[in-house]
Formats: structure tokens, C-alpha cells, sequence
């Protein structure tokens, strides 16, 4: 496995000067070894990765320098426009290394929204001609990989690729203890026990991908709840509230509540947008803020910097609110659902999880028929 440290010594010797990208639970240790070493305006974790290409490029164009750009594989899709229309050698020509963590890399077990983003990873680069070296597991071989593929990034000016696979990092000791929700005393898990049961059995749940659909799942089967109401995506980050809003359209009669996090809600703030200006009346927008992308380790997201319900509110939303508390939660619930317009509650919860928290059983075409069924008149 890599030493952290003696890899982030390997990158600024080789002339990486910035960082960014959105984190990956395969690329954890690395990541919080970035976050703690590099200066702070040398690193951005950024909105989405596509964004994330266009810093390190804004970076580039200011200092001649080589960014490097770091995702997990499900972020190549954000990625793509960016890659091809920017820093393309047929566009504008940038070097920069990317560093992709490998989710779903075939032979080994993963989740199913990984599986087949895994088994295309490698062609995807080929198709847009970014060359890529797996990166290897001790610290020398690295070291050789990492200065070959610089070299290759600048004499072809363009991204290259370093293909990470699971268990390549070693864990990183944080020097740095982060007590930023020092005031905060709920759970996420709670939180959304308290939020499940404000929901009325006939309502419809969207929630986001990562922790959050997994405690949802739980909570169901504690409560022996089943989980037909529920579309727990997996996968396609930053995207719920637009999968609850198509549902909401179509189905007029029935109240749809979106759950998403901090870090996906602003993956594709946007949205916010869409949804602001949706005039029916059955669409609960809630989001769990902990600050952080908890379910890939907890790195630090600006969710507790900005004011996402003033900027709901500034896009449409007809009421708004944030609460911290299972009193806030129920008061706010029974009076946002019966509100003609969409509604935003906010939650603010500390980050962290259950160590022993389970994933969903069922497959995601099973909860997609189940649903579907749900959804009929
Ligand atoms: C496009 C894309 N980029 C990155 C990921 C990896 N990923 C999965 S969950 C997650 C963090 C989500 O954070 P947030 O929405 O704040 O929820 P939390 O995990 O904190 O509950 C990330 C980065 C992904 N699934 N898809």
C-alpha cells in the first residue's frame, strides 16, 4: 500500500501545485492527507467534477502549472464535456493528471450502480484519448508512474490519467481534529427516523445516493415498514430532486418528498432552480446537512458556509426553513406539506454514521418495480 505522505511528496516533486476534485471513498486516505497538506488555495474541493476540470484549468491558464484533478469513476460522466470541449488537444490543449478511483473494477464485488461504470472505465479514456497508468501500490513504482505520466501530460499537453485501484492507500493519520458542529446534536439517522415518520404511508419518498438511502432502508426494516414507497437512487448524485420533481408532475395526487444531502445538493445546485419554478404543490424538498461528503469518508463540503434555503427561496421555493431539532423537524414537516408551492427544509446533523450500517438487500430494478406499482393509480 502507498504512504500518503511520501505519495503527496512524490506530486509536489513533480510540480503539482493544485488540487481538486470531489472525494471518493477509494481516494479517502489520499484525499484527507490533501486537505491537511496542501495550502488552502491550493486545493478546492469542488462542486462537481466537471467543475473540478475547469479550476485546474483556470489554475493552469494563470500559472503554467500542472493541476491534478481527483474523482471517483461515477464523476467521469460530470467530466466528460469539460475533457472534450476544454482541455482537449483539439480545444485548448491543458495538461493536468487526473486521479480516478477505480469503483466496480471488474473481478471484484461492488455495488450495482458501479459495476458497469467499473467494467467501462478504461474504454471511456481510450474513447477520448486521455492515456492512463494503474497506479501501483508501493511507493517506488508509484513514484516511477506518477513522473512518466507528467511527462506524458506535458509533452502531449493534455489530461492524463492515474487509475486507482481499492486498498491502493494506506490510511492517513489526521493530524487535525475538525470539531466545526461542536453545537449539534442530532444524528442523521435520526433525523431521518423522525422525518420517516411525518411521512404518511401513501406519500412518495426520492431519496439520494450514499448513507442517506441506506439509513432510509434500515429505518424501513426496523420498522417493518417495507420499502415500496421509497426510490433509494443509487448512484447519479445530485440528481433526486429532479427524479422527485418528474414524479411529482406526472403524479399530481400524490406528495413527494425529496431527502438529499449537502454535498449532492450542490453537486448540481441548478436544480434548485427547476424546482423553484415547479408551481405544484406536492413537492417537499429536504435536504440533510452534516457539512460534509460523509458516505466517502467526511471530507468537509461549504454546506454549513452557505445558505442553501436563502438560495431555494431566491430560485422559487415558496417557504424555507432550517431546523437542528426532532421539535423543529415535526413542527416544520406538518406545516410545509400543507403549503400550495415547493417547500425547502433544511436539517442540520452532525456527520458519522453507524459503523455497522447495512445496504439495501434488494436489487435496484426490484425497488424500481415495486415502486412503479406503488406509483399506479
Ligand atoms: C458523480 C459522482 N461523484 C462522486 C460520487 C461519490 N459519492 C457518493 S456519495 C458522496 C457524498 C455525498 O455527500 P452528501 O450528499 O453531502 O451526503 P452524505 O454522504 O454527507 O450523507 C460522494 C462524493 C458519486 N457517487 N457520484
Amino acid at each position: 500500500m502507498l504512504t500518503c505522505k511520501t505519495f503527496y511528496q512524490s506530486l509536489t516533486d513533480v510540480g503539482v501545485h493544485f488540487y481538486t476534485g470531489v472525494p471518493d471513498s477509494l481516494l479517502k486516505e489520499i484525499c484527507a492527507c490533501i486537505t491537511e497538506l496542501a495550502e488552502k488555495d491550493h486545493h478546492i474541493i469542488a462542486a462537481n467534477e466537471g467543475a473540478a476540470i475547469a479550476l485546474a484549468t483556470g489554475s493552469y491558464l494563470a500559472t503554467g502549472r500542472l493541476g491534478m484533478v481527483y474523482m471517483q469513476n461515477s464523476g467521469l460522466g460530470n467530466a466528460v464535456n469539460p475533457l472534450l470541449s476544454l482541455t482537449d488537444k483539439k480545444v485548448y490543449s491543458i495538461p493536468m493528471l487526473l486521479m480516478i478511483g477505480w469503483r466496480g473494477e471488474p473481478g471484484l464485488k461492488d455495488e450495482p450502480q458501479h459495476v458497469k461504470q467499473g467494467a467501462v472505465t478504461l474504454e471511456m479514456l481510450d474513447t477520448m484519448g486521455i492515456p492512463y497508468a494503474i497506479l501501483p501500490d508501493t511507493d517506488n513504482e508509484a513514484r516511477a508512474v506518477l513522473e512518466k505520466m507528467k511527462v506524458k501530460a506535458q509533452e502531449l499537453q493534455q489530461p492524463v490519467a492515474l487509475v486507482v485501484r481499492k486498498n491502493t492507500f494506506a490510511s492517513y493519520d489526521k493530524q487535525t481534529k475538525d470539531d466545526g458542529c461542536s453545537q449539534l446534536t442530532l444524528k442523521r439517522e435520526e433525523a431521518l427516523e423522525i422525518v420517516l415518520d411525518e411521512i404518511a404511508d401513501d406519500d412518495v419518498v426520492v431519496a439520494t445516493t450514499g448513507m442517506i438511502s441506506r439509513e432510509i432502508y434500515e429505518c424501513r426494516e426496523r420498522n417493518n415498514q417495507g420499502h415500496a414507497q421509497d426510490f433509494l437512487t443509487v448512484g447519479s448524485m445530485g440528481h433526486c430532486s429532479q427524479i422527485a420533481m418528474g414524479i411529482a408532475l406526472s403524479n399530481r395526487q400524490k406528495r413527494v418528498y425529496c431527502i438529499d444531502g449537502d454535498g449532492a445538493v450542490i453537486m448540481h445546485m441548478g436544480s434548485l432552480a427547476i424546482v423553484g419554478q415547479y408551481k405544484g404543490g406536492n413537492l417537499i424538498h429536504i435536504v440533510v446537512n452534516n457539512g460534509k461528503h460523509d458516505s466517502v469518508g467526511g471530507q468537509p463540503t461549504v454546506g454549513f458556509d452557505i445558505d442553501i434555503p436563502a438560495v431555494a427561496k431566491a430560485c422559487g421555493y415558496q417557504e424555507v426553513v432550517r431546523v437542528d431539532s426532532e421539535d423543529g423537524i415535526r413542527q416544520e414537516m406538518s406545516r410545509l406539506r400543507e403549503l400550495g408551492a415547493p417547500v425547502l427544509l433544511e436539517i442540520y446533523v452532525l456527520p458519522g454514521s453507524r459503523p455497522d450500517l447495512g445496504r439495501p438487500t434488494s436489487t435496484p430494478v426490484r425497488n424500481k418495480k415495486g415502486f412503479m406499482n406503488f406509483l399506479q393509480p
